[in-house]
Order: structure tokens, then sequence, then C-alpha cells
């Protein structure tokens, strides 16, 4: 928290078409079925996003959960701290920093932690299609996640947590950019971002702007929103970020 004798200056822009929210100006909320939880709402429909995406701080023994359900599918990843996924078996049950699950909306995702946990959790309406089956869920963990070369550059690596194949809907990838190294182009598309900046600090490109920004950040990008980045300082830069993919365009 701010001591009370700096001005308040914040980053924090809410635009039409994109919101950068450092995450000190989140209040606390809760939710029914974390009681014990305190819960940050990054984004949701009332932002503009098709998603709501929740940072949950779950404290050391404590338990919370999302029941299964006809249409919402739930990812996880792991900030920090240590628990276990109850409705998985043995092999997918730990959870440690950097583990990460989807779970298919007739599956319920119940944790309980053992220490104090931060979890990012992202809840969408899953987008059914003919032919491809969602599953049960998929569990991992980001270090057994393949670093591939983003753009010809040795500097920029994606990790591609959520496998790129038509039964899922949505991609949940983190990008580890060198300092100086960052997205080669202006990007605007349909798919609308998601993201947590996890480490480091860059410049973000955000409909017109280069914006600062650094570990901690929650940034919401609406589909169109013509966006870059480039790591700066002298550590590298690290992002999680969530994207709607394989799906048509309601019309
Ligand atoms: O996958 C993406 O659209 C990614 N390159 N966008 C981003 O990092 N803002
Ligand atoms: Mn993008």
């Amino acid at each position: 928290m701010r001591p009370i004798h700096q001005l308040v200056h914040a980053r924090t822009r809410v635009e039409a078409r994109y919101a950068l929210m450092p995450l000190e100006g989140f209040p606390d909320s809760r939710l029914p079925s974390w009681p014990t939880a305190t819960v940050k709402v990054l984004a949701s429909p009332r932002l503009g996003a098709e998603f709501v995406m929740y940072l949950i701080d779950l404290p050391a023994g404590e338990h919370g959960q999302f029941a299964a359900d006809s249409s919402i599918e739930t990812f996880h990843y792991v900030l920090s701290g240590e628990g276990e996924n109850l409705n998985n078996t043995a092999a997918d049950r730990g959870m440690k920093p950097g583990s990460f699950g989807l779970t298919a909306p007739t599956h319920g995702v119940s944790i309980k932690a053992t220490t104090a946990m931060r979890l990012l959790i992202l809840r969408k309406e899953y987008e059914q299609t003919p032919m491809h089956e969602h599953g049960i869920g998929l569990y991992g963990h980001e270090s057994k996640v393949e670093k591939t070369i983003w753009a010809d550059d040795i500097g920029a690596l994606l990790q591609t947590l959520i496998p790129d194949e038509l039964a899922f809907d949505l991609a949940m990838n983190i990008f580890t950019f060198e300092p100086g190294h960052g997205l080669p182009v202006v990007e605007t598309h349909v798919m609308e971002h998601g993201a947590l900046i996890l480490e480091g600090k860059g410049l973000y490109y955000l409909a017109g702007e280069w914006m600062e920004v650094e570990a901690g950040d929650f940034i919401y990008m609406a589909p169109f929103c013509p966006q870059s980045f480039y790591a700066t300082g002298t550590k590298p830069a690290k992002y999680i970020y969530y994207k709607n993919v394989n799906r048509e365009i309601p019309l």
C-alpha cells in the first residue's frame, strides 16, 4: 500500500479498447465458493471481456471450488504457494508455482492450499463444436512445456500451455522476452487478451500509446486493439495471457 504522504499518481488506464490496471488498485472481493479467500476480479463482462479473470489468495489450510457446470470451463495457474487439486487423480493432484490446468465444464475444480496460495483463474463459456470433445481437462507444469522461438527471435520465447487443438477454444500462453526483445509488429486481431505481467518490465503499445508496464500489472485487450511489446530493464520480462481461438465468429 502506498504511504499516505505520497501522491496518488497511477498508471491505471481504462480506455475503449484496453485497460491497464496495476494490482494495487483492485479492492478485495470474496466469492461464496471460496469463503476464506480474498479475490480480485481482474476482468469481467462489465469491462467488455467475454471471460472472467480472478486473482485468488487462498490462505494455508483453506479450500475453494468451482462446481461442475453445464457451460463454464476453468483455467488455473499457480502464481505462488502449494496445494492440492482435490478432484484430480494422484498424478495431477499436487500444485506448486507454475502448475496449471484446464478443467472442462462437466467437472468441478476443488483446490486446498497447503501453504498460502495465489492463483490466477480464468473462466469462460466453453464454445462447443461438433466432432471435438473437450475431455475432462488437461493438467501440467510450465517447466515441462516447450519454449518455442517466436518470429525468428531467440530472445522471444513462447510457451503454449494448452495444445492448439480444435477441441480447445482458448489459448493460455507464456511469453518470455530478453531485454530489448519483443513483438516485431503491432498486432491487430479479433481475439481478446487478458494478460498478467509475471516478471520484469517493458513497454506495451496499446491503441496508439506506449506505456511502461511491470510485474503485477494486468492488461485487458479488446478485439482489434493495436498491441505490441518489448522488454526493458536488465532482466527478462515474462507474461501469461489468454486468447480466444479456434472458433467461428458469431454473426
Ligand atoms: O498471441 C498473441 O496474440 C500475442 N502475440 N499477443 C500479445 O502478446 N499481445
Ligand atoms: Mn495478441
